[in-house]
């Protein structure tokens, strides 16, 4: 016989500041953890999407990067559902879900048969008791949910008084299964699926496994792969361990932990440092492999390295639009892309050449799922390590690795002496041009202080002799705006972009970007490329005050700043 579960309604308080940044809410398990914060934001998702859509009986899915305090709030989450007349959650086994495994599983799993789902994850930001907490809410397309209904869900955490549990006993998530309960007469099941099933059919139905496999093969081809130790590792070990045959030891970290073994999972040449030893960037001689590859904590983030080389995440999503037709399911290529206005300008310039529409939105792969949704476009990426296409609504970390190894399989094809990363990037830049490209965080700065320093940024639009705005997106699909975007300096060949992350937890980092197209000198290094584009932004056009104040917290790890700091003193004292 089914559980019986009573349903009570609780008194609570609102709790401040439950506004989703760029990708749903991340806060600090000390915060997340509270009493009511799970029950409470949970609360505000269904009641915002009740009024949009008829939940009950409904199935939603649930899972995450396997972060700490995510099992607890899936219990949590499944209390608050029972009692708001879900019928039915799927959730990953030990709620393991990677987020584009989410998206898929919204989208196909019973033909589509979900409402959306809620997906426990901080993404990249590391782990642990002291680590980060998330949550966000996807909807029925599989894509994050939009402003508006961010928005929504924030307004009714600002009034709520109550919340509606069931008294549901403590769920097995470990066994795959359903298990069906009784609340108040309507039935609740929670069933466990497999976490990697869905998300390796759709793999398969995209990728040509058979000709990857003849690539990994060749002797004088060998890859590795950095799961650091996030979602990623079980999707990984199926698709390259078993399917691929790539030897379990080049699998590294590929066991998920509550905090990541210690680090911060953001697939980057610094955090995935231990890829980036074993590619050997930045080193002259060794023997190094071919390919490395790595995802962050919830696998929709990629890095691709070559032997003792980085590919620029701008370039990446550039390389793939030049080359999709060599996709199975991508025959006739790209049929329009979009980039975040932060992105580097490579991927106009393969738009330009090959003639298929592309569109500049706001950061947040939210941006992306309209213009998925209409048909306007199959192909998106971002600087910040993001890439994917219209085979589901979140960016996926494991597809665009699958991208590049499908690229160099069939370049490879028939050729005796193998064609590297470093080639195939070097052939694309004789080919479109090389966007040269660098970012500087300044991480954890006051917000009050990194809002002034965007404003007397502004401030000096007018004394700028190139073009400078903020950017602001109108939606050619839902005709929304989204204003107050980023700042750009643009002058002739170079851009300078300012933007104030939307993913922190704590206070505020200011993000600048540096880029530079260049037609001729395609194999400098990046640093130098770019010296006279951030000198100059340094040396004329910020604050001298503001930007003081932001870099003595930051100083010690922005060591290219350190440098340019320095030139920058003798630049001064030389103009005296
Ligand atoms: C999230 C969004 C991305 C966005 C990134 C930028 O990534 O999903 O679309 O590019 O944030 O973050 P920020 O605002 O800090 O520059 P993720 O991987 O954290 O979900």
């Amino acid at each position: 016989m089914d559980i019986m579960a009573a349903i009570r309604i609780v008194q609570t308080t609102p709790i401040p500041g439950m506004k989703a940044g760029t990708s749903g809410l991340r806060k600090k398990v000390v915060e997340a953890s509270q009493a009511n914060y799970v029950e409470n934001f949970t609360q505000c998702v269904f009641s915002v999407y009740s009024e949009k859509e008829n939940i009950e009986g409904c199935t939603m899915v649930v899972g995450g990067d396997g972060r700490f305090y995510n099992k607890q709030a899936i219990q949590k989450i499944f209390k608050v559902a029972a009692a708001n007349k879900i019928g039915r959650i799927w959730v990953g086994e030990n709620g393991i879900l990677s987020t584009p495994s989410v998206s898929i599983i919204i989208r196909e799993r019973e033909d589509g048969i979900s409402k959306g789902g809620l997906i426990l994850t901080a993404s990249h930001n590391p782990g642990g008791p002291n680590g980060d907490f998330g949550i966000k809410f996807n909807g029925e397309n599989g894509s994050s949910a939009v402003e508006e209904i961010t928005n929504k869900i924030y307004e009714e955490s600002l009034k709520i008084e109550t919340y509606k549990i069931a008294d549901l006993p403590e769920i097995d998530i470990s066994t795959i299964g359903s298990q069906t309960f009784d609340v108040e007469g309507h039935p609740f099941v929670v069933e466990v699926i497999s976490s990697t099933e869905d998300y390796i059919r759709k793999m398969r139905s995209i990728f040509d496994f058979n000709k990857i496999k003849i690539l990994l093969d060749r002797p004088d081809f060998s890859m590795v792969y950095d799961c650091m130790h996030g979602v990623a590792g079980p999707y990984v070990r199926a698709i390259f361990g078993d399917i691929l045959g790539v030897p379990s030891g080049n699998l590294m970290n590929s066991t998920p932990l509550e905090d990541f073994g210690g680090g911060h999972p953001d697939p980057n040449l610094i955090y995935a440092h231990d890829l980036v030893k074993v590619m050997g960037v930045g080193k002259d001689h060794g023997i190094f492999p071919s390919f490395g590859a790595a995802n962050d904590g919830d696998a929709d983030r990629n890095m691709v390295l070559g032997k003792q080389f980085f590919v620029v995440p701008s370039d990446s999503v550039a390389v793939i639009a030049a080359n999709y037709s060599c996709i199975p399911s991508f025959p006739q290529g790209c049929i329009g892309a979009a980039r975040s206005m932060a992105t580097s300008l490579a991927l106009n310039a393969v738009a330009e050449k090959l003639g298929f529409p592309l569109f500049e939105t706001p950061t947040g792969w939210k941006f992306f799922g309209n213009l998925m949704d209409a048909g306007k476009i199959n192909l998106c990426g971002e600087e910040s390590f993001g890439t994917s296409s219209d085979h589901c609504r979140e960016k996926d970390g494991i597809w665009a690795v699958l991208c590049w190894l499908s690229i160099l399989a069939h370049k490879n094809e028939g050729r005796a002496e193998l064609l590297s990363v470093k080639d195939v990037l070097s052939e694309h830049w004789r080919t479109y041009g090389r966007n040269y490209y660098i970012r500087h965080d300044y991480e954890r700065c006051d917000s009050d202080q990194a809002k002034a320093f965007m404003k007397s940024l502004e401030e000096k639009f007018p004394i700028f002799e190139g073009k400078a705005d903020n950017f602001s997106y109108h939606d050619p699909v839902d005709n929304s705006t989204s204003s107050n975007q980023g700042l750009r300096f643009i002058k002739g060949n170079w851009r300078v972009v300012f933007r104030l992350s939307g993913t922190d937890s704590v206070g505020s980092t200011v993000r600048i970007y540096f880029e530079k197209h260049e037609t001729e000198n395609l194999e400098m290094e990046t640093e130098a490329a770019l010296q006279d584009v951030s000198l100059l932004m340094y040396i004329n056009y910020l604050e001298e005050k503001n930007l003081m104040s932001l870099l003595r917290i930051k100083l010690i790890r922005n060591y290219y700043y350190l440098a340019l700091f320095c030139e920058r003193i003798f630049a001064i004292v030389f103009m005296i």
